[in-house]
């Protein structure tokens, strides 16, 4: 069986641009592939963390992928904690030492989130290599992301290819697979940017643990345009197309019917149709992220995937550790 293999970083609470562009593809993949789903802390702390916050927003995660139909009980599922698997981290330095500084600096979230602070970490800076690393262990044939983290794969690409180059046949080459619709949920008070769920906005994001009312409020209250016609074009009119992606994602149907349904009337109905088909998915999902909290099952699915995913890591660390020559032979 070939590997599918996804992060969601525990920046924050999760948003319905993150079910977009990763949750909802490993859900529908997750019998096709041995799937290797992940939490990456270590990719949180490139940017400050409130320690408690961060404990809480991992386990949180996690009871939030399975609400959403990730399915621990599967036999190729393999869900995870990326700071209880240290082969991460030495493979990330090695990785480090293999990767010119200005490919690292060229990168577009590098350049976005660092200039959010007057400085940054080092490690903002080597992110994508710990990335490459969170891949490159377990011979993931596809990553599920969003359009934003696609530089990032294609970075992992390219130190695989050279890291082969240079020392024999060692990792599998990986490839980004974006979802066709829902690749860049844009934020609803300022759609030329993508939706983030560490935005300090609070009517930018909906967060798949939003009330009814909370997900009725942003949505009826995002930035459209003035020309009034509904249309599909994001470039022209990025916040009326904004909403016709989520309803095509959270109704299942294409963004042509989408926009049959909803042409010819006006925005106020277009959001209300938005805000119920979000309402009418991410409701039930609410009350099974509860079960699975009370479930107390969260520990041991963790445990297996700590195990499974350390042996695996650990033969693959072993074949770069001879390659690069380190230690005794
Ligand atoms: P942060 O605000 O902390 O950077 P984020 O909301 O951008 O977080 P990530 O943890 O970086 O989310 O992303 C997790 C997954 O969700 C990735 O696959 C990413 O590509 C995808 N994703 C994030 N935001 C969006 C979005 N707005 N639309 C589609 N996919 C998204
Ligand atoms: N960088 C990703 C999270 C992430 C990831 C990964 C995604 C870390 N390691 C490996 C796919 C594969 C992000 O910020 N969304």
């Amino acid at each position: 069986m070939d590997r599918l293999l996804t992060g969601l970083q525990p920046s924050g609470a999760l948003t319905i641009g993150n079910y977009a562009g990763g949750i909802s593809q490993i859900v529908n993949y997750q019998k096709d592939y041995e799937t290797f789903l992940f939490v990456p802390d270590m990719h949180a702390i490139t940017v400050p963390q409130d320690p408690e916050a961060l404990h809480r927003n991992i386990i949180n995660a996690i009871a939030m992928y399975i609400a959403c139909g990730v399915d621990p009980d599967l036999e190729n599922m393999h869900i995870y904690i990326q700071s209880e698997n240290l082969y991460h981290a030495n493979l990330s330095w090695i990785f480090e030492c293999h990767t010119p500084h200005g490919d690292l600096t060229r990168m577009h979230q590098f350049k976005a989130k660092s200039a959010l602070h007057e400085t940054f970490t080092e490690g903002l800076v080597t992110y994508p290599d710990l990335m490459a690393a969170d891949i490159l262990l377990y011979d993931a044939k596809y990553v599920p992301t969003g359009i934003d983290q696609k530089q990032h794969v294609e970075l992992a690409r390219n130190l695989a290819i050279r890291f082969n180059n240079r020392y024999g046949e060692i990792f599998r080459v990986p490839e980004p697979m974006i979802p066709t619709i829902g690749a860049k949920i844009r934020d609803l008070q300022n759609p030329e940017q993508k939706m983030s769920k560490s935005t300090t906005n609070p009517k930018a994001s909906v967060f798949l643990s939003d009330t009814e009312k909370q997900i009725r409020k942003k949505i009826m209250s995002a930035v459209t345009d003035s020309d009034g016609v509904i249309k599909f074009d994001e470039e022209n009119k990025p916040g009326v197309s904004n909403l016709l992606t989520i309803y095509s994602v959270f109704s299942g149907c294409s963004i042509e019917d989408a926009v049959a349904k909803f042409e010819g009337g006006g925005y106020g109905d277009l959001k209300k149709g938005v805000a119920d088909a979000v309402v009418e998915k991410l409701m039930p999902v609410q009350e099974e992220y509860n079960k699975v909290i009370e479930s107390g099952r969260i520990n041991e699915i963790l445990d297996e995937g700590r195990e499974f995913s350390n042996k695996i890591a650990a033969e693959k660390y072993e074949q770069v550790r001879k390659a690069v020559g380190f230690g005794r032979i």
